[in-house]
């Protein structure tokens, strides 16, 4: 029989685990009290949080100059949705997946929608893809998609929007992420205005053809595949779109789509204060897109950021509505274990900021005291949140530390049995 998660005994069959957990946890939360914090508060808002998985991150990923394949990968669409079902059974974190068109083209609807339900999984945004070439595909992206010159390649690439989006409605999606690769490798080979105009008007269809009830999300990033212009660069470019479009476009901030030393929390601030900001794709990078694990390289900004978006839940701010998904790739790292590491991550990073006294920050702000102002910050990101996101996950069903109970439990050495690797000559088509 196909293990598809872990017998919940296996959760809690680590009495000493658990009575280490209720000590730590009943420690800190003294300690809170004493700083005038309610634990069972930050507790309360993290077992709220939730996270999406990236289809594409649960198989080993790559870089041009080579892929490791690890044992039991999954292979098929209902293969990723196991392993994405097992890290929100894990985590309590993570119930919805974001599926890649066509790397995820579901084959047959109802099959999907049935193993979603059995698997207790929802659909998160669709993404698009006009920067790989598909099979028997007519026209090429090479020179661009929504940017080409060429009316016919645009064209093309409209109805590969129209398509994603009946996939997503198919699914219940509610939301496309649309990133473009489109741009120049050299000063001259494309104009920086029409291309950018010609993006602007494909969108206009794109976001017609959209339900009411969803939201087009645009992803910048400032250069690769380009090399020398990339169309939509920057926030600023994206931004442009989203209220060209109108309200139901927003930017989505991918953090690895930055230029070194940008300071991304404060992109994410001018975004929440017009309500632009319409979600993330989560990970770390130290140079490039390096889609590394969320946390492993700049803990400290994803804490920043978290703090904005607390600022702004805390606030109710009207449009306040952010699509949290993870966008990763995992090269070295056993895909579901990485995907634990980096939930637990952003359920730290949130937890840190929910422990933020505003109204005191706002205080040593407005006096100009510089330096209470800022170890109003750093005590709460240094803070050991372990106890409270452990707790979050057990009270939502999860394991008080997902990445042992999965190496305990065999899962991945089941799936090494029960899924042979595919012959090497089919090249993933992710990469
Ligand atoms: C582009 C990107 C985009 C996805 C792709 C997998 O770098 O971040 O979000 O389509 O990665
Ligand atoms: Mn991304």
């Amino acid at each position: 029989m196909a293990l598809t998660n872990i017998a919940s005994s296996e959760l809690q069959r680590y009495p000493e685990v658990e009575a280490a957990h209720d000590r730590d946890f009943s420690d800190l939360a003294e300690r809170l009290q004493r700083e005038g914090v309610v634990a069972d508060a930050v507790v309360a808002a993290v077992q709220r949080f939730e996270v999406a998985l990236p289809s594409w991150a649960l198989a080993t990923g790559g870089t041009r100059f080579g892929r490791f394949p690890g044992p039991g990968e999954p292979r098929t669409l209902r293969e990723k949705m196991e392993d994405a079902a097992l890290v929100h059974q894990l985590t309590g974190a993570a119930p919805r997946i974001s599926l890649h068109i066509p790397w995820d083209e579901p084959k047959d609807f109802d099959a999907v929608r049935a193993d979603a339900e059995r698997l207790g999984l929802g659909f998160d945004a669709v993404n698009s893809n006009t920067f790989q070439d598909q099979p028997g595909q007519s026209l090429s992206y090479k020179l661009g998609s929504f940017s080409n010159p060429s009316a016919a390649i645009r064209r093309q690439a409209i109805e590969h929007h129209l398509h994603v989006i009946e996939i997503g409605k198919e699914l219940g999606a509610e939301a496309i992420t649309v990133w473009l690769a489109d741009g120049s490798n050299y000063p001259g080979q494309m104009s920086l205005r029409g291309s950018f105009e010609r993006v602007r008007d494909c969108l206009q269809e794109v976001y017609a053809a959209t339900p009411n009830e969803w939201r087009v999300f645009i992803e910048h990033k400032p250069y690769e595949p380009a090399f020398y212009a990339t169309v939509v660069q920057d926030w600023g470019s994206s931004l442009v779109l989203a209220q060209s479009l109108g309200e139901r476009a927003q930017c989505l901030v991918d953090l690895g789509h930055h230029l070194p030393n940008t300071n991304i929390e404060l992109v994410v601030a001018r975004l929440l204060g017009i309500g632009k900001l319409g979600g993330f794709h989560f990970n770390d990078s130290k140079y490039g897109d390096d889609d590394l694990t969320a946390g492993s390289i700049k803990p400290y900004v994803l804490f920043l950021i978290f703090h904005e978006l607390v600022l702004a839940e805390r606030e109710r701010l009207p449009w306040f509505n952010p699509a949290y998904m993870i966008d990763q790739s995992h090269n070295l790292k056993d895909p579901i274990e990485a995907l634990l590491q980096t939930v637990d991550q952003l359920q730290q990073a949130y937890a840190k900021a929910w422990l933020v006294s505003h109204e005191t920050l706002a205080g040593f702000q407005d006096s100009g005291d510089v330096i209470m102002a800022e170890r109003t910050l750093k005590r709460a990101y240094e803070t050991d949140v372990r106890p409270l996101v452990a707790e979050a996950r057990r009270r939502r069903g999860g394991a008080l530390d997902p990445i042992a109970v999965f190496r305990a439990s065999g899962y991945r050495a089941q799936k090494a049995v029960e899924r042979p690797p595919a012959p090497t000559s089919a090249a993933p088509t992710h990469l």
